[in-house]
């Protein structure tokens, strides 16, 4: 069992999320080339060299998952519109079958009774922009301010919230460092570039949707908590700059105007020149911010250039994803961060969930180590929020099984199954458990 809603404050909001390329079928709609069907027609990036092109199909269905989200008892839908549906190119012509699209789809959300959570960046670059260096290009906080721009004229007057990018960190170091997403890179310098960047964009980004006198703005960032693989210095050194890099880099840049000493070790020679003037358009005043959340990390110190750390395997029971369950973790991000960055600004963890090795049997998905986990994590919300945190709502991360990026179709996140052949919906057993809990 979940706890109920009657558990929470009032007025809290209970959601659940989903992100454009992962479930919309990006064939569908005049939609442009991104970056991630390019990097997924690259061998050995992906999984199956699986890529969004059908992905749910969501862009027909749509109507039926709202009709889930709403049965439900959801208050909030977290989606995000796809830069390369609504600009092809990235630039200039706008896609008129994209935005009617989105049109319909906050109408559809509006018509059920969810509040529309709009995400306006989760990944799909359009390839004529990452043709031009993408996010180490400086010229793509414009870029992205005048699509805000466009989605802004169109959906601003509609839609709950709005956040500009989703998990910087996705974008910056796992694309750039790690190389583990699109564009694949491991380079240091294009990492620096890509995340002061993706900064300046969210700054601009939350300017045009001020100036156009919108509400409710705010940013998302993933954490993971930073665990020292044992007992020595080196150890607790290593983890505290993986907890810079990871954790403390974006929120010391949006509510503090600076980077971490930490990090600028690393970072100092290829951060683009001038960096430092950018902060004032970085720390344009936001209205929550979002966290996500889903694992720890074991750091223990390693040979070679900065940062000089491996992760190495911890003890926790995993996920499918082979993420350890910590949900201490979410407590812990709760609480430093109304304590050293947010004050009283409301928080939303937009992002929590786990992947299953779900199996359908008999029209039924029985996900009870799903169900525990987010009762694990509803609990230290709810100790977070005992303690004066100020919470305001949760998201599940996902409404449906989706592509899960580098992954494929392999990794099953969602509270409804999706069979991948035939595109049926079957909820599973943790969205019964959610309808259940926000009953009344
Ligand atoms: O599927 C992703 C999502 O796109 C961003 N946050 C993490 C999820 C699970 O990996």
């Amino acid at each position: 069992m979940l706890p109920k809603r009657s558990d929470f404050p009032k007025d809290f909001q209970f959601g659940a999320a989903t992100s454009a390329y992962q479930i919309e079928g990006h064939q569908f709609g005049g939609a442009g080339l991104t970056h991630w069907d390019t990097f997924a027609a690259t061998p050995g990036n992906v999984v199956r060299a699986e890529d969004g092109a059908r992905a749910c199909d969501h862009f027909h269905r749509w109507p039926q998952d709202l009709d889930l989200m709403a049965a439900a008892g959801f208050d909030t839908y977290r989606f995000s519109t796809s830069w390369a549906r609504v600009m092809p190119e990235g630039r200039g012509a706008v896609n008129a079958e994209g935005l009617d699209f989105y049109d319909r789809l906050i109408d559809g959300m509006l018509a059920r009774g969810l509040k529309p959570a709009l995400t306006l960046y989760h990944w799909e670059l359009p390839a004529p922009l990452a043709d031009l260096g993408g996010w180490r290009n400086r010229d793509i906080a414009d870029w992205f301010a005048d699509y805000v721009q466009v989605v802004t004229a169109r959906l601003g007057d509609r839609v709950w919230s709005a956040a500009p990018i989703n998990e910087p960190w996705c974008v910056g170091w796992l694309s750039h460092f790690l190389g583990q997403h699109a564009p694949g890179l491991r380079d240091i310098r294009a990492t620096a570039h890509a995340m002061h960047h993706v900064l300046l964009a969210h700054g601009r980004a939350i300017q045009v949707m001020r100036d156009a006198g919108m509400g409710n703005l705010g940013a998302v960032c993933n954490f993971e908590y930073a665990h020292p693989a044992d007992d020595s210095p080196e150890a607790a050194q290593a983890a505290a700059r993986y907890d810079a890099y990871y954790n403390q880099f974006f929120v010391s840049g949006l509510f503090k105007g600076e980077y971490p000493v930490e990090v600028l070790e690393g970072f100092a020679p290829h951060l683009p020149k001038g960096w430092q003037d950018d902060f004032a358009t970085i720390r344009a005043p936001i209205d929550w911010l979002g966290l996500n959340y889903y694992t720890c990390k074991r750091i223990a110190p390693a040979p070679g250039p900065w940062p000089a750390l491996a992760e190495v395997p911890g003890p926790l029971p995993k996920t499918a994803m082979g993420w350890e369950i910590y949900p201490e973790g979410l407590h812990h991000f709760l609480t430093w961060l109304a304590r050293d960055y947010t004050g009283t600004l409301p928080l939303y963890v937009t992002e929590n969930g786990m992947a299953a090795p779900d199996v359908l049997r008999a029209g039924a998905v029985d996900d009870t180590d799903r169900i525990a986990y987010f009762r694990a994590h509803l609990d230290q919300c709810l100790r977070a929020i005992a303690q004066g945190v100020p919470l305001q709502g949760y998201m599940a991360w996902s409404l449906l099984d989706n592509y899960e990026w580098a992954l494929g179709y392999e990794k099953r996140f969602g509270l409804v199954h999706v069979d991948f052949e035939t595109l049926q919906r079957t909820p599973k057993a943790s969205y019964h458990a959610w309808a259940q809990a926000l009953k009344g």
